[in-house]
């Protein structure tokens, strides 16, 4: 039966890949590994260029959040407030969470997993160990992916070029959230609206929604169709109709305990760190800001092409900072 799945999932990612051009697998760590080692060892001289700067900017503002002693957020903060850019944001209060996974709960994840994807090995789990305590300042994230009705706004105010996917009807709905974007480009789109990417730590702290040490945002059960919008039915998972093939309007599933939307799947989430698969391993336990070094920059939260692993507030991926793929977008944090 096994054997069966996996050969479904081969055939049919494949076929996958011709329907919907430019969708990748990202279901071999051997291949995200040589990727990774591809763009370290050769990366274009546009990113040198650009990285040389967001390097020294990434290496002051890790050194701004950890001498940071108290939020900039008082206690008595509204619960929501709206960005610049009219998008409604809820408040993640200050203090400690658990991030990542235990070591000793990767075999079991390892082999849940394997009921979606049997050729599935442990690689892809070892970068959210070791589990570990992060204190966070209070900040505010914006409830939904943001939206094609919001980066329209951002494009004519600052004729910022669009996205990659703008004119593709499976994806250019005002209240789908806008994909397609590179990372420079929701830099851009946050620092118009007077905000920045949250970092991992932010993002995953944000995506637990107050819950300890549960699977997804909802809790441990799996997909029934009414929490998220990932690779269901509709291309693979046969037990599960989230109702989409593609992106779904953001808002469309339950939210989690923090009042935000679509943390897990529909468009997979652009954050500000540099990716380190170790970094766990090294990080501060206050405001962890991302490692130094490398070109890749981390992708939280999973997608509509994803399996329900990648979904996890837990796992982590990670992309080159110029990709625009039809699977990521972005949302958008403040400390203001
Ligand atoms: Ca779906
Ligand atoms: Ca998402």
């Amino acid at each position: 039966m096994l054997i069966a799945v996996g050969m479904f999932l081969l055939i049919f990612v494949g076929c996958g890949k011709d329907k919907e051009e430019q969708i990748e697998d990202r279901q071999s760590e051997e291949q995200a590994i040589q990727a990774q080692k591809r763009t370290t060892a050769d990366p274009p001289k546009e990113i040198i260029d650009e990285e040389q700067v967001e390097k020294k900017e990434s290496g002051e503002q890790a050194v701004q959040a950890q001498e940071k002693v108290a939020p900039d957020i008082p206690k008595e903060a509204p619960d929501e407030v709206t960005g610049k850019d009219g998008a409604p944001m809820s408040l993640i209060p200050a203090g400690e969470f658990q991030m990542g996974t235990e070591s000793f709960e990767v075999p079991q994840l390892l082999q849940w997993a394997k009921r979606w994807h049997p050729g599935s090995d442990a690689g892809f789990l070892e970068n959210e160990t070791p589990c570990h305590t992060v204190y966070l300042d209070a900040f505010y994230i914006d409830k939904y992916e943001v939206t094609n009705a919001l980066y329209r706004k951002f494009m004519d105010a600052t004729s910022h070029k669009t996205p990659k996917f703008w004119d593709d009807p499976r994806f250019n709905a005002p209240d789908q959230p806008v994909v397609g974007v590179s990372w420079y480009d929701a830099k851009a789109y946050a620092e118009w609206a007077g905000k920045r990417l949250p970092t991992e730590a932010e993002w995953e702290k944000a995506a637990q929604g107050g819950l300890i040490g549960k699977r997804f945002p909802w809790g441990d059960s799996d997909m029934d169709g009414t929490q998220c919008n990932f690779l269901d039915k509709n291309w693979l998972d046969e037990n599960s109709d989230d109702g989409y093939k593609h992106t779904a309007p953001v808002g469309s599933f339950i939210p989690n305990g923090y009042g935000l939307y679509d943390m897990a799947g529909n468009a997979a989430e652009w954050c500000a760190d540099r990716y380190d698969k170790y970094y766990y391993a090294k990080s501060p336990e206050r405001n962890p800001a991302g490692t130094d070094s490398g070109v890749s920059r981390v992708i939280r939260g999973g997608g509509w092409f994803d399996l329900p692993y990648f979904v996890r507030p837990a796992s982590r991926s990670n992309k080159n900072p110029l990709d625009m793929d039809s699977r990521i977008g972005f949302r958008c944090v403040t400390q203001e």
